[in-house]
C-alpha cells in the first residue's frame, strides 16, 4: 500500500512511528513542512524535516520531541560569549552537525530534496521524506508588540515570544511562487491513501497545502483523504495551534478544523473519544467521522490510531 502523509514536526513524526508499526510493509512518502525553516549563524535549519528524520531514525530527544538525544550546548555557549545571537533558539552540538552538512550541500548546489535524502541515508527513517518544496518558504506571523504591528518569523513567535501575544495573521511567505519538490506530485498521484496526521492545521498541513499544485493533486488523485484531529477537548494537545487557528478565523475544536479543511479535500476525519459529540456535525459537513482514542501516549496507542485512519479510508473508498 502506498501512503502519502503531509507532516509537520512532533505530531506528524509521532504519528508516523505508529503508522510504521501498524503497517510495516507500507510504502510511505512523507511530504514535510519547510515553512518553519530558519537561517541562523549562516546555517539552514529545518525543524520539521529534522523532527521526522530524528524521530523515525532513533535520534530524537523523546521528552522534548525536537532536537537530538544526549545533546550538549557548548557551541551555543561559545557563540553567546562572542555576543553572536540569537540566544533564544536552542541549537545543540549534535544538531549543529546536521545544519552544517545541509548548508554545505545547499551551497554546493544540491536542492533541499536531495540534501534531505542524503541526510536520511544516515538516519534511515524507513519512509521517503521529501520537503514540500525546494524553494524558500518562510512562515511569518503578524503580531502587535508594545502597540506596534510587525511580522516576525514563526520561530520567533513560537520560541522567543512563546506565542504569548495573539497572532493576527499567518503568512507562508514565498509559498505562492514555490513549486512542489521533485517527487511530491508524483507520490500523491500514485498514492492509495493520503493521511493528514494530527499536525498543526495552519502552520504545518496548511503550509504544505499552500504550495501551488499540492491541494489540486490530492483532489485529482481520487483516493481517500483521512485526517486525525490535533485538537482534543477543544484545545491543542501541545503547541500553539489555538493561536494560529484564531488568526485564520477557525475555533479550536475538532469539528471546526475538519470544516476548515472541508469536504472538498477531506473524506474522513478522526476525533478523540472526548469529542464524540461532534461526529454528527462533521458528517453534516460531508466528511465521514469516527471517534477513537487519539492520544499518542505510546507506540501501541499510536499504531491503533493509524489502523483506525486506514480503516476509515477503506470505508470511504
Ligand atoms: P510541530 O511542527 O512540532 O508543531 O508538530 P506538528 O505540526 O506535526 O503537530 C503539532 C500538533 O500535534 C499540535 O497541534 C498538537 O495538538 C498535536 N499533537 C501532539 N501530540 C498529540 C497527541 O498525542 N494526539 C493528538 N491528537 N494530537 C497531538
Ligand atoms: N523549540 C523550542 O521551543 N525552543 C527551542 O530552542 C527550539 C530549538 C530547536 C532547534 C532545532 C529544531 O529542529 C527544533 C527546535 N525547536 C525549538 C522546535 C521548533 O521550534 C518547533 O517545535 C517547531 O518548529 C514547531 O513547529
Ligand atoms: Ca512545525
Amino acid at each position: 500500500m502506498r501512503i502519502v502523509v503531509l507532516a509537520g514536526g512532533i505530531g506528524g513524526a509521532r504519528f508516523l512511528r505508529g503508522l510504521k508499526r501498524a503497517v510495516p510493509d507500507a510504502d510511505v512518502t512523507v511530504i514535510g513542512n519547510t515553512g518553519d525553516d530558519i537561517h541562523l549563524f549562516g546555517l539552514k535549519v529545518c525543524p520539521d524535516l529534522d523532527t521526522v528524520m530524528y524521530t523515525l531514525g532513533g535520534g530524537i530527544n523523546e521528552e522534548q520531541g525536537w532536537g537530538r538525544a544526549d545533546e550538549t550546548f557548548h557551541l551555543k555557549e561559545e557563540l553567546a560569549a562572542y555576543g553572536a545571537g540569537p540566544g533564544w533558539f536552542g541549537l545543540g552540538d549534535r544538531d549543529f552537525a546536521t545544519h552544517i552538512v545541509r548548508t554545505q550541500m545547499l551551497a554546493a548546489g544540491f536542492p533541499l530534496s536531495a540534501v534531505t535524502e542524503a541526510l536520511c541515508d544516515r538516519w534511515k527513517p524507513g519512509v521517503r521524506l521529501i520537503p514540500m518544496t525546494d524553494d524558500r518558504v518562510e512562515t511569518h506571523v503578524a503580531v502587535e508588540v508594545d502597540g506596534e504591528r510587525k511580522a516576525v518569523h514563526f520561530q520567533e513567535y513560537w520560541v522567543r515570544l512563546r506565542a504569548s501575544v495573539p497572532a493576527e495573521a499567518v503568512v507562508p511567505v514565498g509559498a505562492e511562487q514555490s513549486k512542489p519538490a521533485p517527487g511530491v506530485l508524483e507520490a500523491i498521484a500514485a498514492a492509495d491513501v493520503v493521511l493528514f496526521p494530527p499536525s498543526n492545521p495552519v502552520v504545518s498541513v496548511g503550509t504544505i497545502l499552500a504550495v501551488p499544485g499540492v491541494r489540486e493533486a490530492i483532489a485529482e488523485a481520487g483516493v481517500p483523504v483521512v485526517g486525525l484531529s490535533p485538537i482534543v477537548g477543544d484545545a491543542p494537545v501541545r503547541g500553539m495551534a489555538d493561536k494560529v487557528l484564531a488568526a485564520v478565523g477557525v475555533e479550536s475544536t475538532a469539528a471546526a478544523v475538519a470544516e476548515h479543511y472541508g469536504s472538498g479535500l477531506l473524506d474522513g476525519w478522526l476525533v478523540d473519544t472526548v469529542d464524540a459529540g461532534v461526529v454528527e456535525r462533521v458528517e453534516a459537513a460531508g466528511i465521514r467521522c469516527r471517534a477513537v482514542p487519539l492520544m499518542m501516549t505510546d507506540l501501541d496507542a499510536t499504531a491503533e490510531m493509524a489502523r483506525a485512519a486506514l480503516a476509515l479510508a477503506e470505508e470511504v473508498r
